[in-house]
């Protein structure tokens, strides 16, 4: 993409109205807009953003052998009455009246219209394990939008919801999750602690949150400092193994690490004090076993192998999608803007021309885009006529990992200037040397 042609409305001044780092460089580099209070528009740039993060959470449930699929944002009163939670979902729940005075809402989770369709077409045991879940805006009448994306009114969710003919099934759909979503979030440069949390709305005893550690988080957090040396890495996993996957929650969940709600002091005052945290976290995602709290209202069952009827067990699980975007610069960013991670960044590297019109930087910029285009990566070509320093300072406030910088003087030498934009370090070489670099970075090589 060549700057001249794109839309990135940046902003010179910070924005009154935005609390948290997040939701000021969002705005400042014309990533979002504000359509109505916690309802936004995702520019461009955001948007790029966005499809990544959505990319990486659709492989990884993939490869968990997750099945995507696509429901609608506007359900049926009727349906969420038969679970009951039609009056006790409460003010979060947009309801709307069509024009023949039928009550329907917004959907602010999906259990009831993913259970209607499970009940329509699976009589048998023989059809289970299954595991179905969708990308899908949702949305939730927050009392205190706030924070940008962070805590949206409107906001897109990864929603996953498993059926098992027993509760071990069921658990063991949960530990996937627990595992896949670890690869995830290792996936866009995120650490997030697996933590006993509370149920809520959606129901069920076993449930953990996952948080990214951070101060402007919004929930109080409680935990063993051991738990963060902990990574996923890349290690090789069945996910239809039992054991394997039973291993990694074990290991995860292995020390103290807990949201307000579920907080116990006396547990926690057993941990050696040098290693008790209290800090701050943002919920990136969430999973739940519920048992057959939706199941048994909503008559899904099926015929097990000796020919009983028998609801099934079930759980969802919950990855904030456009909330990821706002968590992951809250953990990558310094004063000069946004850092993205190599996994979700909206181009893999910035070209800036020093001097646009000289006939020689034109012709240097136009090889590194097309060889860099060429490679199968999107280099975000800034062509504008304009002085070095806003070109720089563009650069660096939306963030791209790699910057090749272009100007008479290198290229008498036959270098350009390769800069990493977390580092800061920079280091010249040929243009084919830098092409060739930044394709090894992207392809895992380097
Ligand atoms: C799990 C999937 C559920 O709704 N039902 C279907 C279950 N879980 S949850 O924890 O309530 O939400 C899942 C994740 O969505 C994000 N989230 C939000 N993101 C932005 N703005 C909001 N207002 C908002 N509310 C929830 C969180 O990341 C949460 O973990």
């Amino acid at each position: 993409m060549r700057l001249s042609r794109y839309f990135l409305p940046v902003l010179k001044e910070t924005p009154a109205e935005a609390q948290i780092v997040s939701h000021r460089l969002m705005l400042r580099a014309g990533m979002i807009k504000q359509a109505s209070a916690g309802i936004y528009s995702w520019l461009p740039l955001g948007f790029k953003v966005l499809r990544r993060v959505e990319q990486i959470v659709h492989e990884e449930q993939i490869r968990a052998g997750h099945l995507p699929m696509l429901m609608p944002t506007i359900q049926s009163a009727d349906l969420w009455r038969e679970s009951g939670r039609y009056d006790a979902y409460g003010a979060e729940m947009l309801r709307i009246t069509d024009r023949h005075e039928r009550d329907m809402l917004f959907t602010p989770t999906a259990e009831e219209l993913i259970t209607d369709i499970f009940r329509a077409h699976v009589t048998s045991y023989r059809d289970l394990p299954l595991t179905m879940y969708q990308i899908q805006w949702k949305f939730r009448d927050e009392i205190r939008p706030r924070f940008g994306v962070m805590r949206g009114r409107e906001f897109l969710m990864k929603d996953g919801y498993n059926f098992d003919l027993t509760k071990e099934d069921a658990l063991h759909a949960y530990n996937r999750h627990l595992v896949s979503y670890l690869r995830t979030y290792e996936r866009m440069g995120l650490q997030a602690i697996p933590m006993r949390a509370d149920s809520g709305p959606i129901g069920g005893d076993d449930t953990h949150e996952f948080l990214v550690l951070a101060e402007t988080g919004e929930s109080e957090v409680f935990y063993d400092s051991e738990i963060t040396d902990l990574r996923f890495g890349d290690r090789e996993i069945d996910y239809d193994d039992h054991a394997q996957c039973r291993a990694v929650l074990d290991e995860f969940t292995s020390r103290y690490a807990r949201t307000d709600e579920t907080h116990d002091p006396a547990i926690f005052e057993q941990i050696p004090e040098e290693r008790r945290r209290v800090a701050r976290g943002i919920e990136v995602g969430q999973i739940f076993y519920f048992g057959t709290k939706y199941s048994e209202p909503m008559g899904a069952v099926v015929t097990d192998g000796e020919g009983n009827r028998v609801p099934v067990h079930m759980g969802s699980h919950g990855i904030g999608v456009s909330r990821l975007v706002g968590a992951i610069i809250e953990a990558c960013h310094d004063e000069n803007g946004i850092v993205w991670p190599e996994g979700v960044t909206p181009f893999h590297a910035g070209i800036v021309n020093l001097k646009q019109g000289d006939v020689s930087c034109d012709a240097a910029c136009e090889g590194l885009y097309k060889a860099l285009t060429a490679a199968g990566l999107e280099p975000l070509y800034d062509d504008r006529e304009e002085r070095a320093g806003a070109k720089f300072a563009t650069m660096d406030l939306i963030g791209l990992p790699w910057r090749i910088t272009v100007g008479p003087r290198g290229l008498g030498n036959g270098v350009v200037e390769l800069t990493s934009r977390k580092t800061g370090e920079s280091e010249e070489m040929s243009p084919e040397a830098a092409v060739d670099r930044i394709v090894a970075i992207y392809s895992g090589a380097a």
